[in-house]
């Protein structure tokens, strides 16, 4: 179990930029980390990696020095404790509608006597049985990110009691999910969700709760940070290939 920087930098009041991936490739995962990304979320809500390409996606993480942090395909323990037996350092919880599956899911995400993770010395994790059991379950609940999503009406409504959660570390907004939530669906940008997204912010930052969410480039980041976003997701690695095939082939062509 390896220290997790991102959580630190977090507490100490840092931002933290990292990237969605959402291909197989471990070769991916390290370019990132050379390029000098904090974290990379892997994205497993909406891709199609299996378990075994997952593992090498973690392993990759910790080669090129970052945490892998899953973004796990659905709330349910099932997923939460796969992603960490992995080696995830952390997971980012999506559709999450209460304040009641908030903490169920870091209940999922940490062993007693912060939750009832299920605990096994054969994961990865573990190192396989190398690390005592009890080293284990203490560096993991200290070093896991748990990252909530809001993005439903249900979380927006019970933000609240979500912020107030001690064991969730981010509060990560959705604007594409949360948009359709507020009934204008494929408008992450609307004023109605911008204004949504401040005042999670605000009542997050007011708490000593870091907030973060996916931002599509470098000027929205900044946007994003200014206005008191830490933990951004900037980009992801589909997104900047597709970019520079473009910028390459507009160059090429114009
Ligand atoms: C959303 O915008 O709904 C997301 O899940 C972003 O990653
Ligand atoms: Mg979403």
């Amino acid at each position: 179990m390896r220290e997790n920087l991102v959580k630190q930098r977090l507490k100490n009041g840092q931002n933290c930029i990292g990237t969605m991936v959402r291909t197989h490739d471990p070769a991916v995962v390290e370019v990132l980390g050379y390029a000098g990304f904090d974290f990379v979320a892997i994205d497993t809500e909406h891709m199609t990696m299996n378990d075994e390409s997952l593992v090498d996606l973690v392993r990759a993480a910790v080669l090129a020095g970052m945490p892998a942090i899953m973004r796990v395909r659905t709330k349910t323990p099932g997923e939460i404790l796969r992603a960490l037996d992995m080696g995830a350092l952390g997971v980012i919880v999506p559709q999450i509608e209460s304040a009641a599956e908030a903490q169920a899911a870091v209940r999922a995400a940490k062993f007693a006597p912060l939750g009832s993770r299920g605990m096994a010395n054969s994961t990865r994790a573990a190192r396989y049985g190398f690390l005592d059991l009890k080293e284990y379950a203490r560096l993991s609940n200290e070093h896991t990110l748990v990252v909530i999503y809001c993005e439903t009406l249900g979380a927006l409504r019970e933000i609240d009691e979500i912020i107030a959660l001690e064991q969730v570390d981010v509060i990560f907004i959705g604007p594409t999910d949360l948009a359709q939530a507020l009934g204008i669906p494929g408008e992450p940008d609307h004023p109605q969700v911008r204004e949504a997204m401040e005042t999670v912010t605000r009542k997050a930052r007011a708490a000593g709760k870091a907030v973060g969410t996916v931002a599509a480039d470098a000027e929205r980041a900044r946007a994003l940070m200014a206005g008191g976003i830490q933990f951004i997701a900037l980009s992801s690695d589909l997104a900047m290939i597709a970019s520079q095939a473009r910028r390459h082939l507009q160059a090429l062509r114009s």
